[in-house]
């Protein structure tokens, strides 16, 4: 019976605690990592963001179903990948356009998640203005953490990663490891 109880509770507990719940508490995050095929993993903070150069956005865009505006400052996410600390995206210069291959995932605290492809921000492709927005309107993110995502040519608010807690470049290329796909 004691027996019993002692794995009913185990099952429970397994259940509740799952490892990714206990990785996704959610609330404001007031820092966050830089990690992946980066040239100097970092950790970043309100200060540190505000030291890079700053970039100005008005946008519109559909949260939850209706319309809003703000004027967001940050730095853009190039920047921010390509400045010191950080130095840069490692690309094996062995293979052609290597910047191509790399993709950008912004987790939240809760995890949520978006993708942003390197070529899309790279100034020599999309050249896409996508920003760590550390303000609206003048103030800082309150519950949205101390940074933010903001796309400003996105309809809607879905990637606008709120509470940042991470920034990792992977390689997202279907030759990752030299291996393609279809072989693997
Ligand atoms: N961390 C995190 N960021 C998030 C979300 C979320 O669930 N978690 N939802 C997204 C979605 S779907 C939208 S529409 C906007 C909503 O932004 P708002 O709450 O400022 O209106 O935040 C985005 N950023
Ligand atoms: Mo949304």
């Amino acid at each position: 019976m004691a027996l019993r109880a002692f794995f009913v509770a185990l099952l429970l507990c397994g259940i509740a605690g799952s490892p990714l719940k206990a990785a996704c508490p959610g609330g404001a995050s007031t820092s966050f990592t830089v990690t992946g095929d980066v040239q100097k993993r970092a950790v970043f903070d309100l200060r540190r963001l505000q030291g890079l150069p700053a970039a100005q956005a008005n946008i519109t865009y559909f949260a939850a179903g209706s319309v809003t505006s703000q004027a967001f400052t940050g730095a853009l996410l190039w920047d921010l990948l390509n400045n010191s600390p950080v130095g840069g995206i490692v690309t094996d210069p062995n293979v052609k356009n290597d910047i191509l291959h790399k993709i950008v995932i912004v987790t939240g605290s809760d995890c949520y998640q978006t993708v942003f492809g390197a070529g899309e921000v790279d100034p020599f492709f999309g050249g896409a203005q996508i920003m760590v927005a550390y303000a609206a309107d003048g103030q800082p993110l309150g519950t949205d953490g101390f940074a933010r995502i903001a796309a400003p040519s996105d309809k809607a608010g879905g990637r606008f990663v709120s509470n940042i807690v991470n920034i990792d470049v992977e390689d997202g290329g279907s030759r990752a490891g030299g291996r393609p796909p279809w072989s693997r």
